[in-house]
């Protein structure tokens, strides 16, 4: 309880020790989540995803540094086992340091993935809510985007930015189209390369092909995160995103939707939970089990009984 208190007043270390606490999922975790919740709603969520090795981490200490130039605070989530979050130049590059205030306001934490395929590691949405309710203004999460449409961060997040790289590999070109559908914002990262302009064309066209019709039209960056090149471009379109997100009420609409997102998977947890403890497990699965490979009885009519059951005794 003092740690919340600490928490509360702004201790960084207690932060620190709130995250884990949740993130390990320790005893009373959830109460802690509820008490938090009605501090949270004030951190803008920008989601960066790609494929591994484009530069997101790189681009997201370029961003990072913006941010702190406008005296704004941050959250960092890294999920990226693959080359985890080292700072770059807000922690270690002693160069860039130099340009940065000491009370910088940044907060990292670094994650591991659910599992190789990528994708949110189960804690980052309460990781994010804890950082929210802390009082960040911006909360940045990178996580590894391998094509499938990835909904996780997009239901995470306020804007999502996928990063690509001028690359005609036949892997980054299965993982494009998958890309595209959840960007907010397109980067070209390695811009340095060759056939960056090319790529860059070939995107701008398959954008236009889609016939967008909501009227933000997603942009294509250009940037060279190792060498500074195109960050301050993508702040001014993050900032554009954001202004018309809530220009046109889409902010609300979005968060609204996401939190019915939110209760319906928590909903699923919970009946998953219980079924798993009541209803299955017991005896008359065995047997159950045993009729349904005689062929005696079908799975389908013995899933259904099993639902009305569950639901006849939440009713009584
Ligand atoms: N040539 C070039 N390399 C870059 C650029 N940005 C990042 N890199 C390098 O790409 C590698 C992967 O970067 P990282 O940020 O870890 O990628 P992540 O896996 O997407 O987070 C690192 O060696 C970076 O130095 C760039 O604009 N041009
Ligand atoms: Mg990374």
């Amino acid at each position: 309880v003092s740690i919340l208190a600490k928490f509360q007043e702004g201790d960084e270390t207690a932060l620190a020790k709130v995250i884990s606490f949740v993130e390990n999922q320790s005893d009373g975790y959830r109460d802690v989540l509820k008490r938090l919740y009605p501090l949270s709603g004030g951190a803008y969520r920008i989601g960066i995803t790609g494929p591994p090795g484009v530069g997101k981490s790189t681009l997201v200490d370029r961003i990072a540094a913006l941010f702190v130039e406008k005296k704004q605070t941050l959250g960092i989530v890294a999920i990226d086992p693959s080359s985890p979050f080292t700072g770059g130049a807000l922690l270690g590059d002693r160069v860039r340091m130099q340009h940065l205030p000491a009370d910088r306001g940044v907060f990292v934490r670094s994650m591991a993935t659910r599992g190789s395929s990528g994708g949110l590691a189960g804690a980052t949405k309460e990781v994010t809510l804890v950082l929210d309710s802390f009082g960040k203004d911006y909360i940045l999460i990178e996580t590894v985007g391998v094509g499938q449409i990835e909904l996780d961060i997009v239901n995470a997040c306020d804007t999502t930015v996928v990063v690509l790289v001028p690359e005609s590999g036949d892997s980054i070109q299965a993982m494009k189209a998958g890309l595209m559908e959840i960007a907010d914002i397109l980067v070209v990262n390695k811009s340095d390369r060759e056939g960056a302009d090319r790529f860059i064309r070939e995107l701008s066209s398959t954008l236009e092909l889609r016939g967008e019709t909501a009227s933000w039209r997603v942009p294509i960056v250009s940037t060279q995160a190792l060498h500074n090149e195109g960050q301050t471009e993508l702040f001014d379109h993050l900032a554009a995103h954001a202004e018309f997100l809530r220009s046109n009420n889409l902010m609300e609409a979005n968060r609204k939707a996401q939190i019915q997102n939110d209760l319906l998977s928590l909903l699923e947890k919970k009946i998953r939970d219980h079924l798993s403890v009541e209803a299955l497990n017991s005896s008359s699965l065995e047997r159950v089990t045993e009729e349904i490979f005689e062929r005696k009885v079908d799975p389908y009519t013995v899933a259904e009984n099993y639902f009305n059951e569950l639901l006849s005794h939440k009713t009584t």
